[in-house]
């Protein structure tokens, strides 16, 4: 009988990812799902996966719901991947973000070491602990120094996977993922944003794409290939954490700038007035506006990073490059526009 997974967050964008990739190695899968007023297991069915997965009921913030489930399953590997994952959040519900991504990971590796320690564990951990960087580019070493409730929170949850791992000897490992992206990314994130902006302004469905900070530069990948880091990390003999980061970086407005190109339009930029403006080259009309309110309180403006130690000790390397990316998105955003309805 081949492994079995549990994976905390599958209904989000890594979840659905990680879940095909482990069902086609011959995994049985258990999927933790907290409950919700509606159906969010939209990313599964798109992948054509849902059925094949055992869902489980489980909330990170309640340490015997969480017992019950591993104590049943017997795991032998568990990717949390649950979190109130998005930034701007964080800095309004910062304790309800320490709950989750902070201690919720401690419930977890409670319940792995009361049970002797047998299921191995994957901690999603992120380049957002790096904030305000203290070098470039990022690596292992680099010194970590988080500019948001979330990353605070993350940075908890990595350095109690490192003392389980130090403490326990459980089979504990953290993969610093910098961010990445894919046609199920939420629409709060800002590639996916700008993807489905462009897809709607297209279709005649949308005027204008109100951003935030257009000069935050990003390392991003496809989540489809970060997946198969996190599983190649618990395939290792003893446990280490690695940064898994494509190498490149690119600022908010060259996205924007690159979706554009997709459907044939330049972006010129206009910052004459207040209001910085980016421009269809040709008609002149104003297809993104700049809106402060979407500047956080405190910013991490550049990362980039370094998976060199990944590439040597396990063997991953990103395969879709940037603009591979934007393309996939905004082409995927164009037929689920024209199809309609757009819900995650
Ligand atoms: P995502 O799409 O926002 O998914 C987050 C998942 O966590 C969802 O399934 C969500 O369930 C679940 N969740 C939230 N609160 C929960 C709770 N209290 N109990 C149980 N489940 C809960 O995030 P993602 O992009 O797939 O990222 C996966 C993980 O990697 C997250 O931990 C994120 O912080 C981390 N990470 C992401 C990136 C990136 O660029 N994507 C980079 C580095 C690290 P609902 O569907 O019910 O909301
Ligand atoms: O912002 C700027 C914003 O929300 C990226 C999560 O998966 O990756 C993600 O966190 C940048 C920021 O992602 C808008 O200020 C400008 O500088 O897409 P984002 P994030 O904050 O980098 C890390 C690695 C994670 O771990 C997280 O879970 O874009 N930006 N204008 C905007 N951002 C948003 N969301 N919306 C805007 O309108």
């Amino acid at each position: 009988m081949g492994k079995r997974a549990l994976i905390t967050g599958i209904t989000g964008q890594d979840g659905a990812y990680l879940s095909n990739l482990l069902l086609n190695k011959g995994y049985e899968v258990y999927g933790a799902v907290r409950r919700t007023s509606s159906i969010n297991t939209g990313r599964l069915s798109e992948l054509g996966i849902l059925e094949n997965i055992n869902i489980v009921t489980m909330d990170l913030s309640e340490i015997t719901n969480i017992q019950r489930v591993i104590e049943k399953i017997e795991p032998d590997e568990i990717y949390n991947l649950a979190a109130q994952s998005f930034v701007q959040t964080s800095f309004d519900q910062p304790i309800y973000t320490s709950e989750i991504d902070a201690i919720g990971v401690s419930r977890i590796l409670e319940v792995i070491r009361t049970m002797g320690g047998k299921s191995k564990f994957y901690q999603a951990s992120t380049s957002e602990m790096f904030g305000k960087v203290q070098d470039s580019p990022q690596n292992e070493k680099t010194a970590f120094y988080p500019r948001s409730p979330y990353g605070v929170s993350k940075l908890y949850g990595h350095w109690m996977t490192v003392n389980y791992r130090e403490a326990w000897n459980i089979h504990a490992c953290s993969g610093i993922l910098f961010n990445h992206e894919s046609p199920l990314r939420g629409i709060e994130f800002v590639t996916r944003k700008i993807s489905l902006g462009v897809a709607e302004i297209a279709k005649g469905k949308k005027e204008v794409i109100s951003l935030g900070n257009l000069n935050a530069e990003r390392d991003w990948g496809f989540a489809g290939d970060y997946v198969e880091a996190m599983w190649l990390m618990l395939q290792q003999k003893s446990p280490k954490d690695f940064i898994i980061a494509t190498g490149e970086t690119h600022s908010v407005r060259h996205f924007a700038e690159k979706a554009f190109s997709v459907i044939d339009v330049d972006i010129e930029w206009d910052s004459n007035d207040d209001v910085e403006l980016g421009k269809c080259k040709k008609s002149g009309k104003a297809l993104i506006k700049v809106n402060k309110e979407y500047n956080r309180p405190a910013e991490t403006d550049h990362l980039l990073g370094d998976a060199t130690l990944a590439k040597n000790e396990i063997g991953w390397e990103p395969k879709i490059n940037f603009n591979a990316l934007v393309e996939m998105m905004v082409k995927k955003d164009l037929l689920r526009v024209e199809q309609g309805p757009v819900w995650f």
